[in-house]
């Protein structure tokens, strides 16, 4: 492994470190990134179209389905190494903040505590038209969505789909970290979906180290910028082990 003995460092001493997550996390959990060709009958389809309001409106089984299928992976799915590294960092710096756009639940899974969830979380079901939390419901009927059993309206995924704005508080509180942070770690997202895509540079803006750790960048070092070419779930666990050896 290269040295990255800059980043040894800025770990040892960071005294509020914030993490932004994007699919690249979990593809070594086998979840498939939005990038990536969408499998077998989802071939076809975009996942920018799927991941809408409109796309709902326009096709409310296919959505459901579609979200039924990915919750399907999920569960079948394990935390990765960088998942957990994840998880171990928060227990070894005085603050840590881990923003995610990932909807997977994974990270909770490996143990991060408070994940902020820009993007939501495919486990969780709202009605359509009251935008509650809905636990329960039944799905004996062959009837796709389910309905709301308060009020009749489609069920949906609790995930914010393209064109929705992302929940105030969250953005909130990933804005203030990436504001107030020393050292921010951008992991496994191609940085292309906004507001998520810019809380790098408000924290380059406001005086933080930043550091890409991702498969399409080149590994380059111009302080306070740092990018790193490499798989999230082989480097993280290396750098915790570099930077807290027992
Ligand atoms: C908003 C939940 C205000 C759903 C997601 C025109 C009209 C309307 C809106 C817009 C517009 N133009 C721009 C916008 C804003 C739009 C946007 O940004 N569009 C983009 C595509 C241009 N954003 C929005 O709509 C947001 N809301 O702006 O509200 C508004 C309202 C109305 C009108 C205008 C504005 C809402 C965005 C949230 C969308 N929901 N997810 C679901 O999951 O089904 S986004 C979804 O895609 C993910 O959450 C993630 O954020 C994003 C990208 O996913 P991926 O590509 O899979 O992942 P990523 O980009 O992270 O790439 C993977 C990376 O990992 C790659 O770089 C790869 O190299 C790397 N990698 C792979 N393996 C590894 C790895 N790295 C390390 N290790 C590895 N092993």
């Amino acid at each position: 492994m290269e040295t990255h003995t800059d980043l040894i460092e800025l770990l040892q001493h960071a005294r509020h470190v914030a993490v932004l997550t994007g699919a690249g996390v979990s593809a070594e959990s086998g979840i498939p990134t939005f990038r990536d060709a969408q499998t077998g009958m989802w071939a076809q389809f975009d996942p920018e179209e799927l991941a809408s309001p409109a796309g709902f409106r326009r096709n409310p089984r296919l959505i459901w389905e579609w979200y039924a299928w990915r919750r399907e992976l999920v569960a079948k799915a394990e935390p990765n190494p960088g998942h957990l590294a994840l998880a171990e960092l928060e227990r070894r710096v005085p603050r840590l903040t881990l923003i995610t756009q990932n909807v997977d639940g994974l990270h909770q899974r490996a143990g991060s505590a408070a994940p902020i969830e820009l993007h939501g979380n495919i486990g969780r079901v709202t009605c359509s038209a009251e935008g509650v939390v809905i636990e329960q419901w039944d799905e004996a009927g062959d009837e796709l969505p389910p309905r709301c059993p308060r009020c009749g309206a489609h069920l949906r995924p609790d995930v914010v789909w393209f064109g929705e704005l992302l929940p105030e508080e969250a953005m909130a509180a990933a804005w203030d970290a990436a504001r107030s942070c020393d050292l921010f770690l951008s992991i496994g997202t191609s940085g292309l979906v906004e507001p998520a895509a810019s809380l790098p540079r408000v924290a380059l803006q406001s005086g933080a180290t930043v550091v890409v750790i991702n498969l399409d960048v080149t590994t380059a070092a111009r302080p306070p910028l740092y990018t790193i070419n490499a798989r999230s779930g082989e480097l993280l666990p290396k750098l915790l082990r570099a930077a807290w050896p027992t």
